[in-house]
């Protein structure tokens, strides 16, 4: 069985530092890094908005794309990534979810490339990677997130914590990369 490694949304502005920083962010490029060894495929997201969408009335501008905020945190190791799916692209469109994309039918494309397993790792844990991690489990794949590779904003405390286990319940198996060989 084929796996591949899902990296989200791991950008400048999510990290210490950016316009919409996630506490800790930056701190699951070296987890990501190390977890590459053990994947087959590595797929990576961008939030990739343009100057204006309805997205910004909600959150700080963010990761506008083509610009240094949108750019991948300069360690994460992207020589190894082999696909780079944009979302959030549209000016309606929140894109919170990696299957929530327009290039491409993600699911689609990791059924051809053999892949039955997805581990998610990336930022943040209550908003992209919750909405990719729900929506893997509809597109009938098995689906994990690595806990020591994710990290929250937790807007309201204990958000964190009820996004794990939403995912739980639906099916996603919560592992942290220790356990994985
Ligand atoms: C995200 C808020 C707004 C995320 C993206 O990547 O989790 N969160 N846009
Ligand atoms: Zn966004």
């Amino acid at each position: 069985m084929r796996r591949a490694l899902m990296i989200i949304d791991v950008q400048n502005d999510f990290c210490p530092g950016g316009t919409l920083p996630v506490p800790e962010g930056d701190q699951v490029v070296p987890a990501i890094n190390r977890l590459m060894d053990k994947f087959d495929l590595m797929v990576a997201t961008r939030d990739w908005h343009p100057e204006q969408t309805t997205h910004f009335e909600k959150w700080p501008v963010h990761c506008v794309r083509n610009t240094p905020g949108a750019q991948f945190h300069p360690d994460l190791d992207t020589s190894r990534i082999d696909k780079i799916v944009s979302k959030g692209t549209g000016t309606k469109d929140d894109g919170y979810s990696a299957f929530d994309t327009e290039e491409l039918d993600l699911a689609a494309w990791l059924r051809e490339q053999g892949v039955e397993a997805l581990y998610f790792t990336g930022l943040a844990t209550e908003y992209c990677v919750k909405a990719s991690a729900l929506d893997a489990v509809k597109h009938g794949f098995k689906t994990f997130v690595i806990t020591d590779a994710i990290r929250g904003i937790d807007v309201n405390p204990g958000d964190i914590d009820k996004a794990l286990e939403e995912m739980k319940e639906a099916g996603v198996g919560i592992l942290d990369a220790s356990k994985i060989y």
